[in-house]
């Protein structure tokens, strides 16, 4: 029987700093029902969708910062977008920034969970590569990534989502080959996928007008290498100053981009993934079992 998946990606305008958790979390839940009105069966949301992007500044005040994340999910403030999904019948995928008592000490992590089409837990992602440093730099866009959050300990997870094996992957993680790879030897067939990215670098204004292309090239590749449906959420527009790039997309495991957001504003997008398509690109060009020669992947001391 033909398998297929209907996809939204729900991306975001800004999200200024002034705006509250309850405002946020309202404008998350009505594109939550635009998606499910559009016939949307899963949802992603982009990284870090509560809260303004917040690693653009420098903050020293531990209250301060922990004012951006969350303790609990749901929460308090988060739960109605739970209780919209149990709703719906629309299970969603949410980027946001996690505060946890584990190992003994307060630990800060870039996360990204999958909740259920009846609003429960199913599964949790980690953000790996944690780009930017701790301290601002002279001459390079202030990125504190690294001063708020650890890498994460979860590896590449892949879940059951009614039938569907999903897997998740947050904003520079989809730059790196490894995060594609990974997600799929873990046997994922979609991959779910939130970014806040700057249109400007400082650091590298000769590359500005790559930023769209250096944005879909590693997805599109991603997707084509390792036979996956990719679905990424970006958060767009002009937030606290700093403009972030659009182009939220759903890529096809040939590579193609099946549906891209138009807005730098809160917009859906929804394609109905075929799932079969997996398998054709598979047989064509990725019989991983048939071609690839893992015993012969080897780093070679005197090369690297
Ligand atoms: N959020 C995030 O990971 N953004 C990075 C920009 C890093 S600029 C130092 C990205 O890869 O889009």
């Amino acid at each position: 029987m033909a398998r297929f998946l209907t996809i939204a990606v729900c991306q975001t305008g800004p999200i200024q700093r002034s705006a509250s958790r309850a405002e946020t979390v309202g404008r998350l839940v009505h594109l939550l029902e635009k998606a499910a009105a559009a016939g949307a069966e899963i949802v992603v949301f982009p990284e870090m969708a509560l809260t303004t992007f917040f690693p653009r500044w420098r903050i020293d005040d531990t209250a301060e910062i922990e004012s951006f994340f969350e303790r609990s999910m749901p929460g308090p403030v988060t739960q109605s977008l739970y209780d919209a999904a149990a709703r719906l019948k629309v299970g969603f995928a949410l980027g946001y920034s996690e505060l946890v008592q584990e190992d003994g000490r307060t630990r800060r992590f870039n996360t990204m969970d999958l909740v259920g089409p009846d609003g429960g837990f199913i599964g949790r992602y980690r953000k790996m590569h944690v780009p930017g440093s701790s301290e601002p730099e002279a001459g390079t866009t202030t990125h504190l990534e690294r001063r708020y959050f650890e890498p994460g300990n979860l590896g590449f997870p892949v879940f059951d989502y009614c039938g569907v094996r999903v897997g998740m992957a947050i904003c520079n993680d989809r730059r790196w080959p490894e995060t594609y790879r990974m997600l799929c030897l873990n046997g994922a067939e979609v991959v779910l996928l939130g970014y806040n990215t700057p249109l400007l670098l400082d650091e590298a204004p000769a590359l500005a007008h790559l930023r769209m292309f250096h944005n879909h090239l590693p997805m599109q590749a991603g997707a084509y290498q390792n036979t996956l449906w990719v679905a990424a959420a970006a958060k767009a527009g002009l937030e606290d100053g700093q403009a972030l790039i659009g182009g939220s997309c759903i890529i096809a495991p040939t590579g193609e981009i099946a549906a891209q957001a138009l807005s730098l504003d809160d917009e859906v997008i929804v394609h109905r993934a075929d799932l079969d398509l997996i398998t054709t690109c598979r047989k064509v060009n990725f019989d991983f079992a048939l071609y690839r020669r893992p015993d012969q992947y080897r780093l070679i001391a005197e090369q690297v």
